[in-house]
């Protein structure tokens, strides 16, 4: 199965150039001007238009088990529609309940993301710790291509780590090279002033935004911040939504700290207001967490993309559909957190951020595709247009444009925060491992045609002592 692009212009995150680009058997295999068509081969024109690395989406949760309900969108149904909107790989999230196995969960996840149209890997989140939980990180490094590990500050009472396990697991991935991230929300206060806002009557999902005012990112995204500075571990801070968090953010790099920062388009477009719509629906529609924030807010997002200290996007695409939603209708804390967002990233962060001159196009790919690939080391694999990386291939239409209603979407979920937006910037063509599975606005995807990606470690504290002292791996430090 051979695919010529002919005629395009190509665009990595570094590079700007006209080629051609042939990809066979799932690999790119030639990067030159003029070339032949291989007998057999499709060729798609791609004059007028740009070809770059397929989107990498970091932060996905199909079917998560989460509120009391599973978030409709399921594996197959999520990864087709990122093909349709450009994204070629995800990186969702296994999250055991507090005391279960994470190798367990970690199977279960996989068995759920067999049928994916495209490929997948998985964050494994530290939800709890006991011996088992150090050696079980230790396998999914070693043995299942895992390399970084979540932790959500937030969610008391569900999967909220406390400082000790941050620590703790912060310590092991230092030791597997691994990169722990966070969800930085201090879920003590939340669920104080959840419970403060509820007793005085605000029930509905203006209540939302003020029991998670930006401070109480700010202190979480520092505090984790101050955690792996102080035990000299990397650390990616997953969809930052306040100035403050990324004030936190810009000191660590500053300070040449390995920190990396992640943002959402939904935290870059929509504003607290929309937590005061009169329409239930439409308010609760936009329940996440974090929350949209005041606009101010999205100025410094747009800034840390500029500057450089926020590296990636992605969607956090966790989708509850409307009577999932209701769940919450006469108590706000009840409301499943999450919104979609896979389907529109690419269009929304093209037209938003490279139609407005915000961002070059070489910075729209490092930002939705390669800095992902880098950070979570799968690059050049996947991130990249080079010989022998994966043929992930998005042919982008910079005049093309499309209408977002959730009438139209791939997703299953009946809700869309983008409805009525008209995006100008689309794919014509997505390639999954050389295979065109988006054409001209019809989706091909085929289930279970997605691959798991490993993700392998960093050079690991063990190979530094061994290079260094040829020492035996160190015991594990003495658990209270
Ligand atoms: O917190 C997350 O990232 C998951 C549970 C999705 N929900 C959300 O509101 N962001
Ligand atoms: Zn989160
Ligand atoms: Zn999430």
């Amino acid at each position: 199965m051979s695919v010529l692009i002919k005629g395009g212009t190509l665009v990595t995150d570094t590079q700007t150039m006209q080629s051609d680009l042939l990809c066979e058997e799932e690999k790119i295999v030639a990067i030159a001007p003029s070339l032949e068509a291989p007998s057999g081969a499709t060729v798609i024109d791609a004059s007028g238009q740009y070809v770059m690395p397929g989107g990498i989406d970091p932060h996905t949760h199909m079917q998560l088990p989460f509120m009391g309900t599973v978030a409709i969108e399921d594996f197959y149904s999520g990864t087709a529609a990122g093909l349709a909107g450009g994204t070629t790989s995800i990186i969702d999230f296994v999250i055991p309940e507090a005391g279960t196995s994470l190798l367990e969960n970690y199977h279960t996840w996989r068995g759920w993301a067999e049928k994916s149209a495209a490929d997948y890997s998985f964050h494994v989140a530290v939800t709890w710790w006991d011996d088992s939980v150090y050696e079980d990180m230790g396998t999914l490094v070693r043995d299942h291509g895992v390399n970084s590990f979540k932790h959500f500050m937030a969610y008391k009472g569900a999967m909220m780590a406390t400082d000790e396990i941050l620590v703790s697991s912060f310590e092991r991935c230092i030791e597997l090279g691994a990169i722990p991230t966070v969800h930085a929300e201090n879920g003590d206060l939340v669920y104080h002033l959840q419970q403060k806002l509820v007793a005085m009557g605000i029930t509905g999902p203006e209540g939302h935004p003020l029991s998670r005012p930006p401070e109480v990112e700010a202190e979480a995204a520092n505090r984790a911040i101050r955690i792996a500075e102080t035990l000299g571990a990397p650390i990616y801070i997953v969809h930052v939504s306040t100035r403050e968090a990324l004030e936190a953010i810009t000191r660590a790099r500053t300070n040449g700290q390995r920190v990396f920062g992640e943002c959402l388009p939904g935290h870059l477009l929509f504003d607290d207001s929309v937590y005061l719509n009169p329409d239930w629906e439409q308010a609760a529609g936009h329940v996440m967490s974090p929350p949209f924030r005041p606009k101010d807010n999205q100025r410094a997002l747009w800034k840390g993309l500029q500057s450089g200290n926020l590296q990636t996007t992605a969607t956090d695409h966790c989708a509850f559909c409307n009577e999932q939603k209701t769940m919450g209708h006469n108590n706000f804390t009840l409301i499943p957190n999450g919104t979609a967002g896979i389907e529109e990233r690419m269009s929304v962060m093209w037209q938003e951020g490279v139609g407005t001159g915000r961002i070059t196009m070489n910075e729209f790919v490092a930002i939705t595709s390669s800095n992902a690939a880098r950070i979570f080391n799968i690059y050049p694999k996947k991130g990249c247009l080079a010989v022998g990386s994966d043929a992930d291939i998005v042919v982008w239409d910079p005049e093309g444009s499309r209408t977002i209603s959730a009438k139209t979407h791939h997703s299953k979920v009946d809700f869309n925060i983008f409805e009525g937006m008209t995006v100008k910037g689309v794919p014509s063509h997505t390639l999954s491992r050389g295979r065109i599975f988006y054409k001209e606005g019809e989706l091909l995807a085929e289930e279970g045609y997605g691959n798991y990606i490993d993700r392998p470690p960093y050079a690991s504290y063990y190979d530094a002592l061994q290079k260094i002292a040829g020492s035996r791996e160190p015991k594990p430090i003495a658990r209270q």
